[in-house]
């Protein structure tokens, strides 16, 4: 359909295909030889997903020149690295952000359009690499941008799924899932290096042979043997020169995989066993901040350790010979204790395998460790029954015993003598039937530094959850603050914010995100306030024709667009949020005259598949939602949008066209929370609890620039100690005792009773666990000032140029260079032209 001339079959001839250079004929070129000789398709004829990948092949082959020089620069000059161990890794799409970060934008937007293709249906094209399930596994995918623009060698681990976090649908308002088939199309980023495989064993026993000296040795036996096989992907930093990679691991089965079963003669038995080995990398456990201790799960932390583990000391040995050194050259992070097998499986690989001895060994993994924590919840604290340890990893619980008697005996008896109840307090293995390993505990004791990710969230580690252990080891305990990535979160999803921001202060703010301050002075500049708001309008507008496009609801990019997009959990209170939708519902209906901006509640958000109170939410909202929606009475003055599929490339299109950002978990449970820094910057005003980072934006923007209501932690303390009952709130306030009986009714789902007894009930009898009804009233008072300051647009308008021009410091350069300067004491290292 394009009316462009097709470019001569010269070009073609003339191309030579290994040209990696920068300029828009280069780019050009390189597309058309990746169509023909590697897709083996004629410009003609090709669909778009093949330009899309003869795109990024095109792109792909720049990035690996620069990743290989990258690798020899720091294999040259002998660089120390830090690894990050992370279950996962949450990249979203890859060619946008690539573009951008290479300098390549412009020339292959240019490019594609010369060849008649239209470059945002060619980006279209690509699937989201969705390997991580919200906020931890974004944050590891921000740190990667930030390490290579920080030109900080680094690698990531983690594993390579065939299948990310499920696609979400909802039918009848429930919440349906199904795979996620991310590379039904193939995925061109990835270099699968088969020369790098390593082995991993599993189950088995441990048999304590003499050796020649007559020393007692332990022998791993009988052990099932997995091989895993490494995809890498070259993580560019913007402005292009350092390339690091991430090192995503795939299980294969091996011929040793179970030898035994097949000279029984269990012929099926063995081929089924076989086809075990490959589930180990086949999908991503949906589970957001819940553990539950399934093998499966444990099977994958300790495949990818140990696969890591192993291909860190193949690079130490390159470079290296006395292990003394290790530990001068390495700094390995532990995202969360999901990778924490990595403390125990280091001692294994350094005393079974190379000889040293425990004290040696114990001196380097300790020194090499550090642990993230990202949560007070305390049924996200991993913990694995000993019976399951004993089976899958037999070698690793006596180490992990040995750890824990030592660490008992010579730091905790040493510190506290006598103390019975404090070993039993600290001890990494929870005594019970059955006992358990506390990972989180062991992640503590073999690390140099444990990070919290908020200030509110390290104190409250340092009070509550690690209170002991900061007595015994008071410097370990430290804050990183989270932050994100300005590439992907400004630059790249709000294209219009971006030039003008960088009409006003220049080009360099992506790597240096504090200059937005510069922007402030022109807050109350009425012609600024108008641009910053005509672009705000722009984003919203192209929300609404995604939004029609997806589901024919129609919006306005008048209304006031409120924005609650994370996973859904009780602790986060999307059902306080929906208490206030049904609050001004009603106050409509009982009222036509009631005056209030327009406002569409927009949700994003996926349940975990087991959780039934989240699902049984997110139907409450898609019901309320069709009724609302629908309800001529109301003179669409409340839409209610909740697309299917939340997931990072809808949100970079959400957070553009965001007004208002709702943060509005119970204080004290949010560890930290980086929705809420994109959407501030990205000019939308946050209404939040004191929880998380919530506390440290406020502190930035200035409290005039916030609306911030409900209780404190120190509040929430005392009202649950008094004794707190829900029906005091419900019984006092007419309001919201008739929006949860309304509710409880079938009005939103005529003929079918009890559709939501089961959210009803978690807030009265259930006895409201995250303090929906406490913090009901201050909500709906903060909502209403909300609603005041919008309709001042002038007002509006400066509180959201405040909002971005003050929150430099979520940066994740800044997060990832406290990281490198207190815990890893890590240099950049040039890599040059
Ligand atoms: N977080 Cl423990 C997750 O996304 N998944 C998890 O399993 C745990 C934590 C989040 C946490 O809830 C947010 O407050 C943080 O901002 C985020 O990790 C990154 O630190």
């Amino acid at each position: 359909s394009s009316t462009k001339k097709a470019p001569s079959a010269k070009v073609a001839e003339k191309a030579f295909r290994f040209d990696v250079g920068d300029t828009k004929e280069s780019m050009k070129t390189s597309i058309l030889n990746h169509l023909r000789f590697t897709l083996a398709r004629h410009q003609a004829s090709a669909t778009k997903d093949e330009w899309w990948t003869a795109t990024c092949y095109a792109v792909r082959d720049r990035l690996l020149d620069r990743f290989m020089k990258t690798q020899a620069v720091h294999h040259e000059q002998k660089v120390r690295r830090a690894y990050y161990l992370s279950l996962e890794y949450l990249m979203g799409r890859l060619l946008v952000n690539n573009l951008h970060n290479a300098g390549l934008f412009d020339q292959t937007r240019d490019a594609l359009t010369e060849l008649g293709q239209d470059f945002n249906e060619v980006c279209d094209e690509e699937a989201d690499m969705g390997l991580g399930n919200g906020g931890l596994g974004r944050l590891a995918a921000c740190f990667l941008d930030s390490l290579a623009t920080l030109d900080l060698p680094a690698v990531g681990y983690g594993i390579h799924y065939e299948f990310g976090l499920f696609r979400q649908e909802f039918k009848d308002g429930y919440q349906v899932e199904h795979p996620d088939v991310w590379m039904e199309k193939g995925c061109p980023w990835e270099v699968m290096r088969p020369n790098y495989a390593q082995k991993v064993q599993l189950y088995g026993r441990v048999e304590h042979q003499m050796d020649s000296k007559g020393v007692f040795k332990p022998k791993w036996v009988d052990c099932k043997v997995l091989e895993g096989v490494p995809y890498d992907i070259g993580i560019v930093g913007h402005g292009g020169e350092t390339v690091n990679f991430l090192r995503l691991w795939d299980s294969k089965s091996t011929q040793e995989f179970d030898l035994n079963i097949f000279n029984e003669g269990g012929y099926v038995e063995a081929v089924r066993e076989k086809a075990m080995g490959e589930t180990i990398s086949k999908v991503l456990y949906p589970n957001d901040s819940t553990e539950n201790g399934k093998e499966l799960r444990l099977v994958q932390q300790y495949f990818f350790v140990s696969c890591s583990l192993k291909d860190i000391i193949r690079r130490f040995h390159a470079n290296h010979s006395d292990w003394a050194d290790f530990d001068d050259y390495n700094a390995i992070q532990l995202n969360d204790t999901h990778p924490a097998i990595a403390i125990p499986e280091l001692m294994r690989l350094l005393i079974d395998e190379y000889g040293l001895d425990w004290d040696a060994a114990w001196k380097i993994t300790r020194n090499t460790c550090n642990y993230t924590n990202h949560t007070l919840l305390p049924e996200a604290l991993e913990k694995w029954s000993v019976p399951l340890f004993e089976k899958v990893l037999p070698r690793h619980l006596e180490i992990i015993y040995e750890i824990n008697a030592r660490f008992l005996q010579d730091e905790v008896e040493a510190k506290w003598p006598g103390d019975d109840a404090k070993k039993s307090e600290l001890s990494i293995i929870e005594e019970g039937y059955p006992k358990m390993v506390r990972m989180a505990y062991l992640s503590v004791v073999g690390s140099t530094k444990v990070n919290g990710v908020a200030a509110l969230h390290t104190e409250l580690l340092k009070k509550h959850l690690f209170a002991t252990f900061h007595e015994l080891y008071p410097n370990k305990l430290i804050n990183m603050t989270n932050g994100i990535t300005p590439r992907r979160w400004l630059l790249a999803c709000n294209p219009g914010l971006s030039e003008l921001i960088t009409e006003k202060v220049g080009d360099d703010w992506p790597k240096h995100l504090d200059q937005l301050q510069d922007i402030a002075k022109l807050a109350d500049d009425a012609e600024f306030q108008e641009r910053f708001m005509d672009i705000k309008r722009s984003n919203k507008q192209a929300f609404a024709d995604f939004v029609l496009e997806d589901s024919g609801t129609v919006i306005s990019p008048d209304a006031l667009f409120d924005v609650q997009i994370k996973r859904l959990h009780e602790y986060k209170r999307q059902h306080l949020n929906l208490l206030h939708i049904l609050t001004l519902y009603r106050r409509l209906l009982n009222d036509p005259s009631y005056e209030m901006n327009p406002r569409v509640f927009i949700f994003g958000a996926k349940a975990a598949p087991g959780y039934a109170l989240a699902k049984n939410i997110i139907r409450a909202i898609n019901k309320v939602a069709d009724k609302v929606n629908n309800d001529p009475r109301i003179n669409d003055k409340i839409k209610i949008v909740f697309p299917q599929n939340y997931r990072v490339t809808m949100a970079e299109k959400m957070i553009p066209a965001a007004d208002l950002s709702e943060q509005i978990s119970t204080a004290g449970k949010e560890a930290s929370g980086t929705g809420n820094m994109k959407l501030a910057l990205n000019g939308a005003l946050t209404i939040g609890t004191l929880d998380g980072a919530n506390v440290e934006i406020g502190e930035e923007v200035g409290d005039d620039n916030i609306f911030i209501f409900g209780n404190t932690v120190e509040q929430v303390d005392a009202i649950r100690s008094k004794g707190y009952n829900p029906y005091d709130y419900y019984n006092s306030n007419w309001e919201l005792k008739a929006v949860i009986d309304w509710l409880r009714s079938d009005y939103f789902t005529p003929g079918e009773h009890d559709a939501f007894a089961p959210l009803c009930s978690s807030w009265l009898e259930g006895g409201d666990p995250f303090l929906c009804l406490a913090d009901y009233a201050d909500y709906v008072r903060a909502q209403e000032e909300v609603d005041k300051a919008f309709s001042d647009k002038k007002r509006w308008a400066k509180m959201a140029i405040m909002n971005t021009a003050r929150v430099g410091k979520f940066s994740s350069d800044r997060t990832i260079a406290q990281y490198a300067e207190q815990i890893w004491h890590l240099k950049p290292v040039k890599i040059g032209a």
